[in-house]
């Protein structure tokens, strides 16, 4: 699909520097990310059970204006478009989620067994990316859990860790010959804490046992998913992703310090460290979940590579006083703070011995308006600007960093704000469901455009 690329050459919309270029390098992985329940639509079609996020949006007062993903971005019909335009913005990946309930529509709590439109629907996806040279990064889990599980008790019991890895088995069985990745979770952090402590996400439990036992099963879910992938033969490297943010301490006083510590450990170590280390890190300061003999080892599978999502920082004032936030703040009232990226990076390359880091997710919302068939959102430009100079740091200091996928391809359905705010690339008229590329978009379609010519005149590959 042609896309013409008008962008006036203003301060705002420079392309990236030689320096980022050239550091991020030749093999770097280029791509941009969504998920199942937040684009495909499709909802109570094509043997698609029910999953906890339709009981959840049906549930009055959870979600802003009642909006749902009932229709979405209508991607399960307008798939091949939307990859035409990832082709066409040049990026040569893709990471998408799998919806459990549309393959196993009661995700193996009863006798439905799986649901060969749904697998078909996936099958069909994967192939039409790599008919376009696009490579596929799936995701097992991005929160959609087959309510029928959830009936059952959901991740709160410990059953649903085993369901997930026949599922995940399943699908690797199917696919994992044509993928590029395959991680299991997405962001167990919010499962965990947003879905069974605050409530703000499906199911909206508010309990914090069920929190610290949802934490567990997930990630044994994991390391029991990992083990079933490779006995299974499964090829493509496999791993989580992680959601993740630096954490500033308002001041030195040792009361911000350690408060600044135990929200790092909460957000960040409690994932990691059962994952790479065996063991949670005491300093969450957490109720201990049940655990059975051998777990922590379970869950301590080799990962061939860690995802790690970064929007923004975790500010710690004992005090209560706010973040300076020198750089701004989304539409999502999220601080910007791209430095916090590598200083993420940095530490977590410190204190742990990484596999090879893909940035999963990374992006901004914004308030965005198509105006004269264009939709000039240069903070999102400046913001994907600063968070690569970010992560060229972080490489050149010696990270394994081998991708950058930006949350998100289309403006989408985000959870419990519905369809208000606006993280995409690409913007969607949601009453008529045309796509119009935001200058963001052409930003990121111009930098690829440069970094395949150098790869072309340097002769890499
Ligand atoms: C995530 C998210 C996305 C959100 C994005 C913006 O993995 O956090 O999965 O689903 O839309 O983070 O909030």
């Amino acid at each position: 699909m042609p896309i013409a690329s008008p962008l006036a050459e203003t301060t705002a919309q420079r392309l990236l520097s030689d320096r980022v270029r050239a550091c991020l390098g030749p093999d770097f992985v280029w791509g941009v990310a969504t998920s199942s329940y937040q684009i495909e639509g499709g909802v109570g079609q094509g043997g698609r059970g029910e999953s906890i996020w339709d009981r959840f949006c049906a549930t009055p007062g959870k979600v802003r204006n009642g909006d749902s993903g009932r229709i979405a971005c209508d991607h399960v019909n307008r798939w091949p478009e939307d990859l035409d335009l990832i082709q066409a913005g040049g990026f040569g990946a893709y990471r998408f989620s799998i919806a459990w309930p549309r393959v196993q529509p009661d995700g193996g709590a009863g006798s439905a067994g799986w649901n060969s439109e749904g697998l078909g629907f996936y099958d069909r996806l994967v192939d039409g990316m790599l008919e376009r040279g696009l490579a596929p990064h799936a995701t097992l889990y991005h929160w959609d859990l087959p309510q029928a599980l959830q009936d059952v008790g959901g991740w709160t019991v410990r059953e649903t860790a085993q369901r997930f890895a026949d599922y995940a088995e399943q699908m690797g069985r199917r696919l994992g010959d044509r993928l590029a990745s395959l991680s299991t979770h997405n962001e167990p952090w919010c499962t965990a804490i947003l879905g069974h402590l605050t409530g703000q996400f499906a199911p909206g439990w508010t309990d914090e046992g069920a929190m610290a036992q949802t934490s567990h099963h997930l990630l044994l879910s994991h390391g029991l998913a990992l083990q079933a992938l490779r006995a299974a033969g499964v090829s493509c490297p496999l791993g989580i992703v992680l959601n993740m943010s630096s954490a500033s301490a308002a001041s030195d006083d040792p009361a911000d310090v350690r408060l600044a510590e135990r929200e790092y450990a909460r957000m960040v170590r409690w994932f990691i460290e059962p994952l790479l280390l065996g063991r949670y890190p005491p300093e969450a300061e957490w109720l201990a979940p049940m655990q059975r003999e051998g777990d922590m080892a379970l869950i301590a599978q080799p990962l061939d590579f860690l995802g790690v999502n970064y929007y923004t920082r975790i500010w710690a004032s004992s005090q209560g006083l706010p973040a300076p936030r020198p750089h701004g703040v989304t539409d999502m009232g999220w601080e910007i703070y791209p430095s916090g990226l590598s200083e993420l990076l940095l530490r977590l390359h410190s204190d742990y011995r990484l596999p090879p880091v893909m940035i999963t997710e990374n992006g901004m919302a914004n308030p965005d308006s198509v105006q004269a068939g264009r939709v000039p959102d240069l903070a999102r430009i400046d913001y994907l600007r600063q968070h690569l100079e970010a992560l060229a740091d972080a490489k050149a200091a010696g990270v394994d960093l081998r991708g950058y996928f930006a949350w998100s391809l289309l403006d989408n359905f985000e959870w419990d704000s519905g369809y208000g705010k606006r993280f995409g690339l690409v913007h969607v008229d949601y009453a008529t469901q045309v796509r119009t590329p935001k200058d963001s978009y052409r930003w990121m379609q111009q930098n690829l455009k440069q970094v395949k010519q150098e790869v072309g005149t340097t002769g890499a590959s």
